[in-house]
């Protein structure tokens, strides 16, 4: 059996505000070349189908462009829901697009779903466990020791009746992790949690009976302990963090029992995401400017801001996703002593310092007399006039 292994794919997400839709259709078209290029039986995706719960109707369309691609290419599909997903509306039509060679598992009811794919070793048992929180463990299985997500995501594994002697594959969207070693995130990803350290956490053993783990949920592709517990990635960039990542697919042949040898196809996408810095003229330098359809963020070293800076850059780079500064009041202002604040008196002391800091100078009466009035709409008191 040969089947490609995806998740977070997030239609209909923007980044900075910035529509992927013709990225994702881009990516999805190559990933169904790569399908039978391949000649892979099946493809699992491992949740976080959709980015929102109430997905877009574009991104509604753009699926089911998707998936009826694959199944007129005689793939199989096993999928699952992530955490941005509606259990609930992924579920839709499961029942009856099964006779198709589409398996879908969108909510969990206390059990994962298990499906049975035969090639000519004998069968594999794919196993799909829709992302769960340790309540919905404990929800349904009051008898098991459910207290720590660890525990829930065990309990919901161990009651997949596995037989170790036949291959097994199980999809999930979990946060995993290996000896204490956590996977490395990529920045666009949202749990549920969302304070750093408190990141529930399951231990990547869970897997052992499992020849192969398909997950989701963090957005760089690897590997967590062993080769075959593995996250695909997202196949897109979606944070200005994953600059530097390359996006592939697992293309996973599985043979006898014991027997697993993963290849990555590369992606490639429709626009490149970089970083530009310099100053505004160099930016704006013809002879700088390579591949103006990029996703671009762009540092700005100039002292002076200029207020046009974004609509100049946008001329060259319409896909220009950030503009920032990067100079000595940007400096100083990253370098801002608190205490400092404790000893202005006045609004007006407060709001210069500012202006001070960013632009160079102090503001004129008028200037200050709009920001007061400014801040009285909003609440905020000078108690000094
Ligand atoms: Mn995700």
């Amino acid at each position: 059996m040969i089947f490609l292994h995806l998740s977070d794919l997030h239609l209909g997400k923007n980044v900075n505000e910035i529509s992927m839709i013709e990225d994702q259709k881009f990516i999805l078209e190559q990933i169904v070349r790569i399908a039978i290029d391949k000649k892979a039986d099946a493809v699992l995706i491992a949740g976080d189908i959709y980015d929102r719960s109430v997905p877009s109707e574009e991104s509604v369309s753009l699926l089911d462009w998707f998936l009826n691609a694959l199944i007129q290419a005689g793939k199989k599909i096993y999928m699952i829901s992530g955490n941005h997903d509606s259990d609930e509306r992924l579920q839709y039509g499961s029942e009856l697009f099964r006779s198709n060679g589409l398996f879908i598992k969108g909510i969990y009811d206390g059990n994962a779903g298990c499906e049975t794919f035969i090639d000519t070793y004998g069968e594999v048992k794919i196993w799909l466990l829709p992302y769960v929180k340790a309540s919905s463990v404990a929800h349904y299985h009051p008898e098991m020791k459910c207290d720590t997500y660890d525990a829930a995501v065990r309990s919901a594994v161990s009651l997949c009746d596995v037989n170790p002697e036949k291959r097994n594959i199980i999809l999930a969207h979990q946060f995993v992790t290996s000896c204490g070693k956590d996977p490395e995130q990529s920045g666009s990803e949202t749990f549920d949690s969302l304070q750093v350290g408190t990141i529930e956490k399951a231990n990547a053993d869970v897997f052992d009976r499992f020849d192969y783990a398909a997950l989701g949920h963090i957005h760089r592709p690897q590997k967590v302990g062993r080769e075959t517990v593995r996250y695909a990635g997202s196949p897109l960039k979606y944070s200005r963090s994953e600059i530097n990542q390359t996006k592939s697919i697992p293309v996973v042949a599985m043979e006898e029992k014991g027997q697993v040898h993963i290849e990555y196809a590369e992606l490639k996408p429709k626009h490149e995401m970089r970083s530009i810095k310099g100053k505004l003229q160099e930016v704006l330098n013809s002879a700088n400017i390579l591949y103006p359809d990029d996703y671009v963020f762009v540092t700005l070293t100039d002292e002076q801001i200029a207020a046009d800076a974004i609509d100049r850059i946008r001329h060259f780079y319409p896909n220009v996703m950030h503009l920032e500064y990067q100079n000595s009041h940007t400096e100083a202002i990253s370098q801002y002593d608190i205490h400092f604040q404790e000893t202005i008196i006045s609004f007006r002391d407060l709001i210069n310092d500012f202006s001070r800091r960013v632009n160079g100078h102090e503001l004129n009466e008028e200037q200050i007399k709009i920001l007061k009035e400014i801040a009285a709409k909003e609440g905020i008191e000078d108690e000094t006039h």
